[in-house]
């Protein structure tokens, strides 16, 4: 397969032909991994599977392997009954044909920790609620017929824990609601306040529903968003084309990729989504490692606002909802656009059953300015500069309002950034026209957002220049005038060096350009110190939850912004195995309490960041696309800045350069 996949997608995710043992699973392989599960554990019609994933071998397995010594294909499994509250962990070895793991999750007891919500649980809350007399009757004193009622959108969301008796145990899902006019409607613009319903997915019933009586007007005003909504559209536009005559640049060979001396394999988890593999930089005449594994393996949304619709939210958007089960299928033109390389890639459905899931990782190349410039030529050197381009792997999930897209960006000079982009539609609530929102802000006068913060957790698995590394922490001082520093102009750098997992626990700080440097103590450069990559994330208002809230206890990972620990193939998740209903302390909170030591061990980064935003009326209907990212640059890697040998534009770009000969290399346009 090569680069000439102009629209992509050439993956059979159908057929069994994995070529290694960190390829994701195939249709044939989830299907026969689901039949097994049936077959052997006599699964009944009322099992949903919440989780069906590639069983990952060992670090050691995978760095060992041979080709003619292929590894057993196994497949984690994670089932519940809808109707018993019972869940199940399985791994079903797919080369034996053996269940060989079948353990019963104890999800009624304490810490308690829930299977994720399926998309077969969102239709069925629906159901449940509008059924509800109680319900009916709260959104009839709000002044809706039975028809509206029938109309309105009962939106999902997981309840997350706060110690209340009759929910201790039990498989629970909130509801609020929203009216709209017609079924196409943006609901989210008509936020019905004051009413919450607490349902019972194993009895199919409302627990409970709370309704707090006051009857804040449901806002009106519509707020669509599609296009026949806008029909008067700007002008002036020209079109902007992406062409790649020749091709992109890239290499593709099943799911391993190459583009200008990266290399790396593709993978995708429903929890995760995109995952990267063994992602190397050519240098010289070796690959040098540089990751092992890296991924968002949990995200963490809480809000602001203490009102009953409102103060349970807190979305961990990859334990509770899962970011790649919830992953778009990507259109080229809309999503994508230029020379696109498509994943397909395969999943299970809830109820077992193998589906295929198109257009779910996007790839391509994007233009991205200027690579290196100087111009020396007023002292008599030369004037150079080239253009640089970036390799981008993406996907984009849908959780709900909120849409996510994640971009693995990789740059010619070994830099590699995790860009997210946030997107789509605020969460709402409703106020008396003219009353102030205390919690957030306006989008009208009757709509207002409650604040929220935005956490990504990336589980970076390190492995700068082989297996073992050592993590440091560095910032910048001021130093006082005096023998040495006359003029007070010089600055100084300090450096940390971190022994065990349990101090490791690191703050971002803008004002003392605080980064973190992952370095191999026995590779040196040509100067002679450890070759390393260094992280750097934005500063963030980090956990701003009360400290003793079931929210900070339960997304703990969100207190801090990076966290060490040596790898444990069991250590996935920084909120732990199952964050749903999960009464918290687990995950990378609890991992570094058996402080391990970090000096030159194999060790794996968890770094939380993103922003706190407090919505503007400039978010409404649905907001700007925003972005946020964590960089990790080398340092010190190379000998010198590795993408001196990138060749002219010019000297590459055959047509484009016939037509700037012909019109002169800097067009005029007037
Ligand atoms: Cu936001």
């Amino acid at each position: 397969m090569t680069s000439n996949a102009t629209l992509g997608a050439e993956h059979d995710t159908m057929h069994s032909r994995s070529h290694y043992p960190l390829d994701p699973l195939s249709m044939d392989e989830i299907q026969h991994a689901c039949d097994i599960l049936k077959n052997q554990k006599h699964l009944s019609e009322n099992y949903r599977f919440a989780n069906v994933t590639l069983n990952e071998p060992h670090k050691d397995e995978i760095l060992n392997f041979n080709v003619k010594k292929p590894l057993d294909r196994s497949v984690f499994i994670c089932v519940f009954d809808s109707k018993k509250n019972e869940a199940y962990e399985a791994i079903v070895n797919l080369t034996s044909e053996k269940v060989t793991k079948w353990k019963n999750l104890q999800v009624h007891k304490p810490p308690y920790g829930q299977p994720p919500i399926l998309i077969d649980e969102f239709s069925k809350v629906e159901r449940i609620v509008k059924a509800h007399p109680a319900w009916r009757n709260a959104m009839k004193k709000r002044g809706l017929n039975d028809e509206q009622i029938d109309n309105i959108q009962v939106d999902p969301y997981c309840p997350g824990y706060f110690n209340k008796k009759n929910e201790k145990g039990k498989r629970v899902l909130m509801a609020t609601s929203y009216y709209r006019e017609h079924p196409t409607d943006n609901a989210f613009a008509h936020p019905i306040e004051g009413v919450l319903a607490l349902v019972d997915m194993n009895a199919e019933c409302v627990l409970e529903l709370i309704d707090e009586g006051k009857n804040t007007p449901i806002p009106l005003t519509k707020m669509n968003y599609d296009s026949e909504s806008y029909p008067e559209k700007r002008k002036g536009l020209k079109p902007l084309l992406i062409t790649q005559p020749e091709g992109a640049s890239f290499n593709v060979n099943g799911w391993e990729v190459e583009w200008q001396n990266w290399k790396f394999r593709v993978g995708f988890t429903p929890r995760e989504g995109l995952v990267l593999y063994q992602v190397s930089y050519h240098d010289g005449d070796r690959d040098r490692p540089i990751i092992y594994r890296a991924s968002v393996n949990e995200m963490l949304v809480p809000y602001s606002d203490p009102n009953v619709n409102h103060e349970r939210k807190c979305a961990f958007d990859a334990g509770e909802y899962g970011l790649g089960k919830l992953a778009d299928s990507l259109k080229l033109g809309c999503d994508c656009k230029g020379h696109i390389y498509y994943f397909n890639v395969a999943a299970a459905d809830d109820f077992g059953n193998a589906i295929n899931k198109e257009n779910a990782v996007c790839m391509h190349e994007e233009d991205a300015g200027n690579a290196w410039k100087q111009n020396g030529s007023l002292l008599g050197s030369a004037n150079e500069v080239r253009r640089a381009r970036e390799l981008v792997v993406s996907f984009f999930t849908t959780i709900g309002n909120y849409g996510y897209g994640f971009y693995w960006r990789f740059a010619q000079d070994g830099s590699l950034k995790l860009e997210v982009k946030l997107n789509g539609i605020v969460q709402t609530a409703a106020v008396y026209p003219g009353t102030k929102y205390k919690w957030g802000g306006h989008l009208t006068r009757d709509l207002v957002a409650p604040s929220h913060q935005h956490f990504f957790n990336a589980r970076l698995d390190m492995m700068v220049d082989g297996k073992k590394n050592s993590f440091s922490q560095t910032e910048y001082t001021r130093l006082p005038i005096g023998r040495g520093n006359l003029f007070g102009n010089a600055f100084g750098q300090v450096t940390r060096e971190f022994k065990r997992e349990d101090q490791a626990i690191c703050d971002a700080n803008a004002k003392k350009g605080r980064t973190w440097n992952i370095y191999n103590p026995s590779f040196k450069n040509a100067i002679g110190n450890p070759t390393a990559y260094q992280l750097k994330i934005p500063q963030d208002p980090l956990m701003l939850a009360n400290r003793k809230s079931y929210i900070a206890k339960r997304g703990k990972f969100a207190k801090h912004n990076v966290w060490v620990t040596p790898y444990d193939i069991n250590e996935r998740y920084a909120a732990g195995d199952y964050p749903n209903q999960h009464a918290g302390g687990d995950g990378v909170s609890k991992y570094v309490k058996q402080k391990r030591k970090i000096r030159n061990k194999q060790l794996v980064l968890w770094v939380t960041f993103g922003p706190t935003h407090t919505p503007r009326p400039e978010d409404g209907p649905v907001m700007s696309s925003t972005s946020t990212a964590l960089q990790l640059i080398p340092y010190g890697f190379f000998s010198r800045n590795p993408a001196m040998d990138l060749p002219k534009e010019r000297d590459l770009a055959s047509v484009q350069h016939k037509q700037d000969e012909e019109h002169g290399c800097c067009r005029r346009v007037h």
